[in-house]
């Protein structure tokens, strides 16, 4: 009886999941692609969701749909933010108020909220105590997820518990031209000052096993930083081709040129995931992404030192000096949103 009334209530919640997720896409403009983005991961997040499910209320569900809370970020970076920052046009206003009134990790974190939970139904985001615990401290440390499906692996943390998941400073390792299974399983050495890539399983792992945003920090070869941050972060599993989740909202100095790849799936020039019908952006450009019809930004793209002429090849953030430059540093990092 338990068994059939857990089914009818989840049933419920995806038809209602559904019915939001149409309405507002209708108010929105969020286009079939955009849309069919977000049900998989509704979808995904409910299969995957290791907890023992528990009551849905109306109360959690219409809680979900309220305007979430600003995420708290660092004070340099909100100094930076408040120096630097643009104001958001209208394509990011229409993604946030999207993201406000259906934020599917929202409405799918509310699977664990209860009536005994009202002290804290303002931190609505699934966080359990081990992922809560990550990073306490700066440094290399290794880590255990809570669905043990891994053994331990090592990650390296900043200072505002931020996991760096790839690094690149110096062009000593190479990034670009890699197998699927060299992207799979990472590469380089895991340091401070070392270049290194975590792995698409290890990301898929770690942003499964909760609520994540992301931030993209780079630098050019004059010394100029700027960075791009991204309120929702998640890779789906290998048989999804670890595609990108959805990005939520960006704001940051760099301008963004990361949303572009929301929804796209990894390609390696040995896979060709990519929308692209005509041939494969990782082979044209001997690189590897989450490509679209190809890129905005080629985070695994060589490391040519500056102007180039090779146009996309270089690692390149094209809101920020374009496909013709290659950047002298690029870091990519995410944090659990606790
Ligand atoms: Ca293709």
């Amino acid at each position: 009886m338990l068994w059939y009334r857990g089914k009818f209530s989840l049933a419920i919640f995806i038809i209602f999941v559904l019915y939001t997720q149409r309405a507002q896409a209708a108010r929105v403009g969020c286009d079939s692609e955009c849309l069919e983005n977000k049900l998989d991961e509704v979808l995904a997040r409910l299969k995957t969701l290791s907890e023992p499910t528990t009551v849905l209320t109306i109360e959690s569900i219409l809680a979900s749909t309220q305007p979430e809370q600003p995420t708290e970020n660092k004070p340099q970076q909100a100094a930076e933010s408040a120096a630097t920052d643009t104001a958001p046009t209208t394509t990011q206003q229409q993604r946030r108020n999207t993201h406000n009134t259906q934020s599917v990790r929202s409405i799918a974190a509310t699977t664990t909220t209860t009536n005994d939970d009202k002290s804290n139904k303002n931190n609505n985001h699934k966080c359990t105590e081990r992922l809560a615990g990550i990073c306490q401290t700066a440094g290399v440390s290794e880590i255990q997820l809570d669905n043990m499906k891994i053994p331990p692996f090592p990650v390296l943390c900043d200072a505002e518990r931020w996991i760096v998941v790839l690094q690149r400073l110096d062009g000593s390792v190479a990034f670009h031209n890699r197998t699927w299974d060299m992207y799979k399983q990472g590469f380089g050495s895991i340091g401070e000052n070392s270049e290194f890539f975590l792995g698409l399983q290890h990301l898929h792992e770690l942003t499964f096993n909760g609520f994540f945003e992301l931030r993209i920090d780079m630098e050019d070869h004059e010394g100029v930083h700027k960075y791009a941050h991204y309120s929702d972060f998640s890779i789906f599993n290998e048989q999804s081709a670890y595609k990108m989740g959805i990005l939520g909202i960006y704001h940051g100095t760099a301008g963004d040129s990361f949303m572009y790849h929301e929804g796209q799936q990894f390609s390696a020039i040995d896979r060709d995931n990519d929308a692209k019908s005509q041939g494969s952006c990782s082979e044209q450009y001997n690189s590897a992404g989450w490509f679209k019809s190809c890129m905005e930004a080629n985070i695994f793209g060589k490391y040519l030192g500056g102007e180039t002429d090779k146009v996309n090849e270089g690692m390149y953030w094209e809101a920020f000096h374009g496909s013709e430059y290659s950047l002298k540093r690029m870091k990519m990092s995410i944090r659990a949103k606790c």
